[in-house]
């Protein structure tokens, strides 16, 4: 078998660069966090480079997507960063999209632009293959870079230029066949989120540049939101689908959306306190960040760009699409400003860049570096992923940096527990210090952490900061 030697690291080795001072341009919690953990550096405005251990949360956070996406029956491919202006005139949208357009002109003169969304180009790729309605119901999605020429780049990689997105697109013989779509993303957004330790909340939301009247944002309740949100309390409760949800059952699904729409939710562009339903006692007043949006537009695309199939009786239909994004490098700083204290990140042990923490507290020492190296060997070769801090640094330096970083574990050797065979395991959530022999700390480890499980449940609700 071939080891991926990338899931244990040691610190002297590790390109980590973490900072002591909180960096001045950093406004909120997750950006600071992110730039001090080592996580991103900036390259220009709303434009981020991801050093190793951010990139590994953005490609953990990725591959929930991708999993909670196959599950729903899409399809992954990927479309490129750099598309024709031909259909996006064709759409009527290459003016309206205004300067939030990165244009581009190439060495032929042609006009090309950085894909902000990519509404035309799945429509004119499905319009060019699909022919008949037995190819339906098609959900094709991929994940890549989008780049949006914001005015106000702001928060990091909360609200960026360039940023990382997953986009779906649905494609159905009638609205009534959309609807069960729109209901699959809806249900697999429900259980994507709550697999990286979120709380989110659907809310009936404005369609703007995208177009069409169904649609709802997933939002996270954090201090931090861009958007006001108000929405009844019964939400902090409300069930999330299981694993074994059928994705083939549509009333199944219909029951699940209705349950998740049956209360008030609203962001501020739509709130109206005059029309509330809900009586105050049961209205929660707060901020939310939007990790995904979904969109029903029907055909709206398909007929400015020809997306036609031969229906049952062979006549010509146009079809029904929406569109559905997940804001994956946003998620990232989402998940920071849902799950943080005053020391750093406390990441949920689905997203965890690494799930153990190894703090040798003297370094160079014989016993302690024996220790640690055969602990180091033993949690790699159990497929764990560890970091090693094996720097010569004191030990405050050390767990102030672990603490940053915030792995769900910390594993950490002195020299003298060691003298009696004790090593120190610290769960990051709930701060809880456990003295145990090495052996007891790997079986620990090896057994909860190894499954993805250990540190805090993955489905709980993010704990904020005060
Ligand atoms: N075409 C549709 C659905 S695929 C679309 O583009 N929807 S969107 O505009 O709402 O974007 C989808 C998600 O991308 C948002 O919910 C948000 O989480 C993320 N996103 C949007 N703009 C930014 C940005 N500037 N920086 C970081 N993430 C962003």
């Amino acid at each position: 078998m071939i080891r991926d030697t990338s899931n244990a690291v040691r610190r002297t080795r590790y390109f980590l660069p973490t900072l002591k001072e909180t960096p001045a341009e950093a406004q909120i919690v997750s950006h600071r966090i992110m730039l001090r953990a080592g996580m991103i550096r900036q390259s220009a405005a709303g434009i981020y480079s991801w050093l190793p251990l951010g990139f590994r949360v953005l490609k953990k956070i990725e591959q929930i997507v991708r999993e909670e996406q196959n599950r729903s029956g899409a399809q992954e491919l990927l479309m490129p960063t750099i598309q024709s202006a031909d259909i996006w005139r064709q759409s009527g949208r290459y003016d309206d999209y205004g300067k939030e357009m990165l244009r581009i002109t190439d060495r032929h003169e042609r006009e090309m632009l950085y894909g902000p969304t990519n509404e035309e180009l799945i429509t004119q790729i499905f319009a060019g293959e699909v022919k008949s309605y037995r190819d339906l119901p098609t959900n094709l999605y991929h994940i890549q870079w989008k780049f949006r020429d914001e005015v106000r780049p702001r928060f990091g990689v909360m609200r960026g230029r360039e940023f990382y997105m997953k986009d779906a697109y649905s494609f159905d013989l009638d609205a009534k066949a959309g609807r069960v779509a729109y209901n699959k993303m809806f249900v697999a957004y429900l259980r994507t989120f709550a697999r990286m330790g979120l709380k989110v909340i659907p809310m009936q939301a404005d369609t703007g540049p995208i177009g069409g009247d169904m649609s709802h944002e997933f939002l996270i309740l954090a201090e931090t939101g861009e958007s006001a949100v108000f929405c009844h309390k019964a939400y902090l409760d409300m069930e999330v689908p299981a694993d074994g949800v059928d994705y083939g059952d549509a009333v199944a699904l219909a029951k699940v959306v209705a349950c998740w729409t049956s209360e008030y939710a609203m962001t501020d562009e739509m709130h109206d306190a005059a029309s509330c339903p809900v009586p105050a006692d049961e209205l929660v007043s707060a901020r939310g960040i939007e990790v995904g949006h979904i969109f029903f537009f029907g055909t709206k695309y398909s007929e400015k760009l020809g997306a036609r199939v031969a229906g049952p009786g062979g006549e010509e239909v146009t079809v029904e699409m929406g569109s559905y994004g997940i804001g994956v490098s946003r998620l990232v700083g989402a998940i920071i400003e849902a799950c943080h204290d005053d020391a750093g990140a406390i990441w949920p042990a689905s997203v965890a860049p690494f799930q153990v923490g190894l703090v040798n507290l003297r370094q160079g020492d014989a016993a302690c570096d024996a220790a640690c190296e055969d602990v180091f060997a033993r949690l790699r070769d159990a497929g764990q992923e560890i970091l090693y801090d094996d720097r010569d640094e004191r030990a405050g330096v050390k767990f102030a940096d672990m603490d940053l970083i915030g792995l769900p574990w910390q594993l950490v050797v002195g020299p003298r527990g060691l003298k009696s065979g004790i090593v120190e395991l610290k769960n990051r959530s709930s701060g809880a210090r456990e003295e145990l022999s090495v052996e007891s700390a790997l079986a620990r480890l090896t057994g909860q952490a190894g499954t993805g499980q250990a540190g805090m449940g993955q489905t709980g609700m993010g704990r904020a900061a005060s």
